[in-house]
């Protein structure tokens, strides 16, 4: 299977490595805008057709699918070519900046007859994927509360000084990947209400949210955000989880310690593995991004709808719209509504 891949960022480093260690892909056109990175990226993966337009790209083809790596106002466009050009899409979270984007993508997909992902990859966490199957066994039950908390100091703007920039931040940013796991264990959501503050004066948008959740198959979650934190042990980049069954409980602690209490109790250490191309802490999504690209790559060969499908994320967007009306107008939001 041959791909391309738009965007030669601070993250897609990590796609192509990934890319590089499956069996049967293989990434044969770059395209970046910045002509400094394409060209660093380029020799860095030895891929030897690049592009400045990514019109340019999809014109002269030869690949079955691209990663689309950029940042979120690009989207929209970006997989309307692919879709014109008839490529299978994989596209980077945050999905789109409007949920009206990102429904116009998932039909312009739908009507190409192609695949289309969002690369919302914490959901794929060894941790969280293994805490995950311990709720599908039934081991505790019928789960009927959540707790999903994400709570740092990581400077995470050295890397994506972009994140200190827009009006919006950790909601849109990273919230949106918790409020997925959320659905991940408890089903969709049908209302949210949420609080927002900024602490750290020199961003411009909010680094704390605390949301509220009712899921349609009756269980309640709070999704709990956090970039102004000072905690020791610092857990970046983990998702703290709690989850409240009719027959037990499950915990997945700091420093990857899942523990279940129920009719078999047990405590083990589900730490993700450190991939040789890996860095501590950014291991745990590191690992996540080769899980969710072989989930990609599986589903292609099935003919299967990916997880994270797109159709499937404009639930999880649907969240971040509502929780940041939530916010701004402090009631609780249907997303019936949206
Ligand atoms: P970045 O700014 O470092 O890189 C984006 C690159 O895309 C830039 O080099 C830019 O020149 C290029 N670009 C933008 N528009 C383009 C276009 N139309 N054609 C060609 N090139 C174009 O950004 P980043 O930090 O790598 O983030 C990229 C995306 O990845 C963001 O949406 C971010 O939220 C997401 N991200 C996801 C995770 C995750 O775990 N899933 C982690 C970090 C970042
Ligand atoms: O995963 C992400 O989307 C990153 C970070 C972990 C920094 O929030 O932007």
């Amino acid at each position: 299977m041959k791909g391309a891949l738009i965007g030669c960022g601070f993250f897609a480093q990590n796609q192509l490595h990934a890319w590089r260690d499956m069996d049967g892909v293989e990434i044969v056109a770059l395209c970046d805008q910045n002509d400094e990175r394409l060209r660093q990226c380029a020799d860095d993966f030895a891929i030897s057709r690049t592009y400045t337009d990514a019109a340019e790209m999809f014109a002269a083809g030869g690949f079955d699918f691209v990663d689309i790596a950029t940042t979120a106002p690009s989207h929209r466009p970006l997989v309307t070519l692919a879709a014109e050009a008839g490529v299978h899409i994989i596209c980077q979270k945050p999905f789109a900046e409007t949920l009206a984007d990102a429904r116009a993508m998932v039909s312009a997909a739908a009507s190409a007859g192609k695949t289309l992902m969002v690369h919302e990859n914490f959901r794929w966490q060894s941790p969280i994927q293994a805490a995950l199957q311990v709720v599908a066994s039934g081991a505790i039950g019928d789960p009927f509360f959540g707790r999903f908390s994400f709570r740092s100091g990581y400077d995470v703007f050295s890397g994506q000084p972009y994140l200190a920039e827009g009006s919006r931040f950790i909601i849109e940013d990273l919230g949106i990947h918790i409020l997925d796991i959320a659905r991940a264990f408890l089903g969709d959501a049908h209302q949210i209400s949420a609080t927002t503050r900024r602490v750290n004066p020199n961003i411009k948008g909010e680094d704390v949210a605390t949301m509220l959740l009712t899921h349609k198959g009756g269980a309640t979650s709070v999704v709990d955000c956090s970039y102004a934190t000072r905690r020791t042990p610092e857990t970046f980049p983990q998702t703290l989880i709690e989850i409240d069954g009719t027959e037990g409980t499950l915990v997945l602690d700091a420093g990857y310690r899942l523990t279940v209490t129920g009719q078999i109790s047990q405590s083990r250490d589900v730490a993700p593995p450190v991939l040789p191309w890996a860095q501590r802490p950014w291991h745990n999504i590191q690992e996540s991004v080769l899980t969710i690209q072989q989930h990609f790559v599986t589903c292609l060969a099935n003919g299967q709808i990916p997880a994270t499908s797109g159709a499937d994320n404009l639930q999880t967007l649907a969240l971040v719209e509502a929780a940041y009306l939530s916010a701004a107008e402090g009631r609780t939001v249907s997303l019936a509504d949206l």
